[in-house]
């Protein structure tokens, strides 16, 4: 019997990119921060010059599976991490809006077999956005520990053949 688990440890040669969305950036900029925190903590290059990391910016979580399926693509990349905050007070088409991003992003996952985590955050109101992302914990720092472990599993998983 196999048991296949992730390491946390594992970043040497390991290539990531963050898609953040810029709509409510107050909320983004901060989940970016604390996930960049958390992978140069284990080991990720997070310098500007870095060849291991590179963050690309996008106006919305709505464009986030375009431009993460493009990233994952590219085959520079075994770990893909999205990030936004949807909300719902102030968004009308809340619904649609996660709907899309979230599907899309599963499916860009699925489609490529490079892991892409799911950083959107979906809240009712700005306070609960903003708690989630450094006022109470910062769950960028848990998008970044995921993603450690997704890039690990699958270096260990047998590949397809
Ligand atoms: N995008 C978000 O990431 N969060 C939101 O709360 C939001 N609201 O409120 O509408 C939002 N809209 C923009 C959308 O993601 C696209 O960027 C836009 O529709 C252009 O395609």
């Amino acid at each position: 019997m196999a048991t296949f688990e992730g390491r946390f440890n594992d970043a040497s040669g390991l290539r990531i990119a963050v898609v953040v969305a810029r709509f409510n950036d107050l909320v983004t900029a901060k989940l970016l921060s604390g996930c960049l925190d958390c992978l140069h903590r284990h080991g990720i290059d997070t310098a500007s010059e870095s060849q291991q990391l590179d963050v690309a910016w996008v106006p919305g979580s709505f464009e986030l599976p375009l431009v993460a399926q493009q990233l994952a693509r590219s085959g520079r990349y075994q770990v893909v991490i999205t990030l936004g905050a949807v909300i719902r007070g102030d968004t009308p088409h809340f619904d649609v809006v996660v709907a899309e991003a979230s599907k899309g992003i599963a499916a860009v996952a699925r489609d490529t077999g490079v892991p892409v985590i799911f950083g959107v955050l979906t809240t009712d109101t700005m306070q609960q956005a903003l708690e989630r992302a450094g006022i109470k914990s910062n769950l960028g720092w848990s998008y970044g520990l995921e993603a450690l472990e997704m890039g690990s599993l699958m270096r260990a998983l047998p590949s397809a053949g």
